[in-house]
């Protein structure tokens, strides 16, 4: 099916004018549609990623409609439903949904200054805490084992071992570099299951474009299930790096504990009370599992053919996994100084 035959098997105003590429994600593809009354985000779901789209819609609605019931005055998605009241269209070309579009707001791949990290943060404490009233457990685990790191892990073995494309050779040292950090996996702690993100990104927090505030938490796909740790982490193997994640040049590529304490001083600001004492203490342990895993997951789909992840170039993923276990390594070296700052802005 054509795309403007797409839309109009949803409820949108006016007549379309424009449909445009929209953002950098990695897994979906993404449009923007204006109309001569209203500009949409129009999203072509990966369905080889998100396996259920029934299940994953469900719980992006139930979350905003939540949000949307406790916290009037905030921004958050709006999807607009299908003709036959549907939250998402599933046609011969793939499985489509529509949102508003979020207007007069930025999305920043890297911050421009501390401030604009300590904004994301802020909504995603904010995120965190609004949240923490809500029954996790009746969420759907949409991609099962998400950051089940000990489960990437096994992963990158399977991928080693099969070496479906004879890249393995180029990869050797940084096989061994995931395989030396297999032991600190396990915390040996069990901590509560919370409403969380799962790609705390900074391009995944729309700031305002004139003030600069953080507006509204998007990219809803991965909300699960799962850990604050992880989604804290996630947000500083992204955002406290001083290079892109797939910045070639390593010398560019540094951990900032700068930005790691403007992330800090923000998620407190916004997560407030909401976690338990487990939960902060475990924060920086967060960070480096996440920027680890992720490295990981890079690794894995390069070894595979690149299948997962959209690639650029050849060595686009090994090039990703570089940043991550670049990113890895300095904060191992940095692991005390973060539990200092930790602890100089918990509640
Ligand atoms: C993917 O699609 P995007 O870019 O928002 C991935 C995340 C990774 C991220 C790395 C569903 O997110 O887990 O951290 O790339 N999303 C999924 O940039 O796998
Ligand atoms: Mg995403």
């Amino acid at each position: 099916m054509e795309i403007k035959d797409i839309l109009k098997q949803f409820k949108i105003k006016g007549d379309v004018i424009s449909v445009a590429p929209l953002g950098h994600g990695h897994i979906n593809d993404t449009r923007l549609v204006t109309t001569d009354r209203e500009k949409y985000t129009f999203q072509r779901i990966n369905t080889d990623v998100f396996k259920n789209p029934e299940e994953l819609m469900e719980n992006l609605v139930a979350v905003t409609e939540y949000l949307k019931a406790n916290y009037p005055n905030d921004k958050t998605i709006n999807y607009v439903k299908t003709l036959d009241g549907k939250n998402y269209l599933t046609c011969d070309s793939g499985c489509y949904r529509l949102s508003v579009y979020i207007d007069e707001v930025i999305s920043l791949d890297n911050a421009r200054s501390a401030d604009d990290f300590y904004e994301s943060a802020v909504t995603f404490g904010n995120f965190q805490r609004k949240l923490s009233g809500f029954p996790a457990d009746t969420l759907h685990e949409t991609i099962k084992d998400f950051h089940n790191t000990a489960w990437r892990l096994q992963n990158l073995k399977t991928a080693v071992r099969k070496d479906v494309c004879g890249r393995l050779k180029n990869v050797l040292k940084e096989v061994d570099f995931c395989l030396a950090r297999a032991g600190k996996i396990e915390t040996g702690v069990t901590l509560p299951l919370r409403v969380t993100h799962n790609d705390t990104k900074l391009n995944n927090v729309l700031l305002d474009e004139k003030t600069g505030k953080g507006a509204c938490v998007i990219d809803l796909d991965t909300v699960m299930p799962g850990l604050s740790i992880n989604d804290f982490g996630d947000s500083i193997r992204f955002g406290a790096s001083t290079a892109k994640e797939d910045e070639r040049d390593l010398d560019k590529v540094h951990f900032s504990l700068e930005l790691f304490e403007a992330y800090t001083r923000g998620y407190f600001d916004g997560v407030g009370d909401a976690l338990t004492e487990q939960e902060i203490d475990l924060l920086p342990h967060g960070a480096v599992m996440m920027t680890y895993e992720c490295g990981m997951r890079f690794l894995t789909d390069y070894l595979e053919g690149d299948t997962y992840f959209k690639t650029q170039y050849a060595d686009h993923n090994l090039v990703r996994a570089h940043t991550q276990f670049k990113l890895v390594y300095e904060m191992e070296q940095s692991y005390d100084k973060m539990r200092e700052i930790v602890n100089k802005y918990r509640k």
